[in-house]
């Protein structure tokens, strides 16, 4: 062997290197669930934790970022939040309705999908559902011939926008509500939207659960829910009410500080007992309590019965309601607010899945419009340039590593794997940076493994602490005052496994 490959092979071995996905996935990777045995010790739990990754699915949803809601229905009409199913259908008519203009703002904004609120709460159908005349085509809308998923679906189509569809389980309107005939009326509209429509790429079912008109509550068929959805879109993830993106507890915009995508099930959980054949395909509901402030930590995951990837979704409104309200027009959220919730959200490894009502014409309003515009204008620029891009990296006091560009080549799919649970990485700058963000992913198709971490930048010849940290996952984006230095150092103080990262970088922020 000569030299330098000895030199290579030594460097492979003692800094760990870069795997491919598929090398690290038949070794590590558990998939998206793991059943935890009585006999595990904590640190196999912790090891098994580590290597819970997300399915297919789960992965491009985490990739997309951003995503949009748009609630729009009667309520839009009757300037309410809840309708009560009693809304007389012909006062809907959105005269102006453009589904072209709604897929042209939220892409302009960054948002890589788009959900409509197909029926809420209030029963009414934004498509002409068969098991219906609550819906569209009951209204003067196209005198009844109109369909507004169609326009959205298509208008998607058009403009390279993902589609979703959010189907509320509770219905105030439907006679049947109650009752077991129910849950064949609500999987015939889901077979419809499901169908008929294209791609859907997620499935959101609300939580809230009422009386339908007759004073009865509703026992769901979840299951046969999940059957149908896999059955007919099988890329679609199923979100909230679903096994494959949780609620994030608020619908404020704001994440966890600490924010793990592996968490709990138990095996009291009525759908996952239910699913028992089906679990590989993941067709169980974690009953995670969405609002516990902690759900992820070590101490959770110890008296498990199972562990499973659960990612979080932040959903708020740009406006105080997530139905458009005309004396709100002058309430949409400041740049500078949805800012915060980017760097909360997004920053936190959650996805951030923000509403804009249409209006009552059936466009997005002027205000909202924009809001969204100036944001996207300043997130563009903030992280259009990486400082660190020509930075060199030294892993473990090794410069030069055959892998040390990974962290910084802007392709989330290359990366470094470390050799040990809590690496150092020394970033010398080429030349002094200015610079108040910082950027960190973990490669998470091989795990969520980071507890902890912490930065510190060289400043007029000391080193300071810059930010600590706790969870990184998909990405992690933080805040400081301005600096100016040629130095950092990225130390990961605690970590479940070997971890993996995926990109590193320095921005400095623009102002509004
Ligand atoms: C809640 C609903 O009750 C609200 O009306 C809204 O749709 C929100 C996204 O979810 O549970
Ligand atoms: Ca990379």
């Amino acid at each position: 062997m000569n030299k330098i490959l000895k030199i290579q092979l030594a460097l492979m071995l003692c800094l760990g290197s870069s795997m491919s996905i598929a090398q690290v996935s038949k070794t590590g990777s558990l998939g998206n669930y793991v059943e935890i045995s009585p006999s595990d010790s904590q640190e196999e739990i912790i090891n098994k934790a580590a290597r819970v990754t997300p399915s297919p699915k789960q992965l491009a949803w985490q990739k997309m970022g951003l995503t949009a809601f748009l609630h729009f229905g009667i309520n839009t009409f009757s300037n309410r939040e809840w309708g009560d199913g009693k809304e007389d259908p012909a006062n809907f008519n959105p005269e102006q309705l453009d589904a072209e203009q709604w897929v042209k703002t939220c892409k302009k904004a960054g948002m890589k999908l788009i959900i409509l609120t197909a029926k809420h709460h209030d029963g009414f159908c934004l498509w002409p559902s068969k098991y219906t005349d609550h819906s569209v085509k009951s209204s003067p809308w196209k005198n009844g011939t109109g369909d507004i998923v169609k326009e959205l679906s298509q208008a998607c189509q058009k403009h390279g926008m993902k589609l979703g569809i959010y189907l509320s389980p509770w219905d105030r309107n439907s006679q049947v509500y109650g009752t077991g005939e129910y849950n064949d009326y609500f999987v015939n509209q889901l077979t419809e939207l499901l169908t008929n429509y294209g791609d859907v790429a997620e499935v959101w079912f609300d939580g809230a659960n009422g009386e339908g008109p007759n004073g009865k509550k509703q026992v769901y068929d979840w299951q046969r829910y999940y059957t149908t959805i896999r059955k007919l879109q099988p890329d679609a993830v199923i979100a909230i009410m679903g096994p494959d993106v949780r609620w994030v507890g608020t619908e404020s915009g704001y994440g966890r500080d600490t924010e793990w995508s592996v968490v709990p099930a138990n095996t009291q959980d009525e759908n996952k007992i239910a699913a028992t054949s089906q679990q590989k395909t993941g067709t169980f509901r974690p009953e995670v309590n969405a609002m516990a402030k902690d759900i992820g930590s070590r101490e959770k995951l110890y008296s498990a019965d199972k562990l499973v990837w659960y990612p979080s979704e932040v959903d708020v409104s740009i406006r105080p309601g997530w139905f458009y309200h005309p004396d709100q027009d002058d309430k949409v959220k400041s740049v500078e607010k949805l800012l915060d919730i980017y760097y909360s959200s997004v920053g936190k490894n959650s996805l951030l899945l923000l509403n804009i009502p249409p209006d009552t014409r059936g466009l997005i309003h002027e205000n909202d419009a924009a809001i969204l515009k100036k944001w996207r204008e300043v997130l563009d620029q903030t992280f259009k340039v990486n400082l660190a891009k020509k930075a060199k990296m030294t892993f473990e006091k090794i410069p030069d590593t055959p892998n040390s560009k990974n962290l910084i080549d802007n392709n989330y799919d290359t990366y470094w794997l470390a050799n040990k649970k809590t690496p150092t990485i020394e970033i010398k700058l080429k030349g002094e940076k200015t610079f108040d963000r910082l950027m960190v992913q973990e490669q998470i198709s091989v795990g969520q493994r980071i507890e902890k971490f912490k930065v510190e930048a060289k400043i007029n010849g000391k080193w300071e602490t810059l930010s600590e940290g706790t969870t990184i996952g998909y990405k992690r984006l933080l805040r400081f005052k301005e600096i100016t230095t040629n130095e950092l150092i990225l130390t990961i103080l605690e970590s479940r496994a070997n971890p993996a990262l995926a990109e590193f970088g320095i921005y400095k922020a623009v102002s509004e």
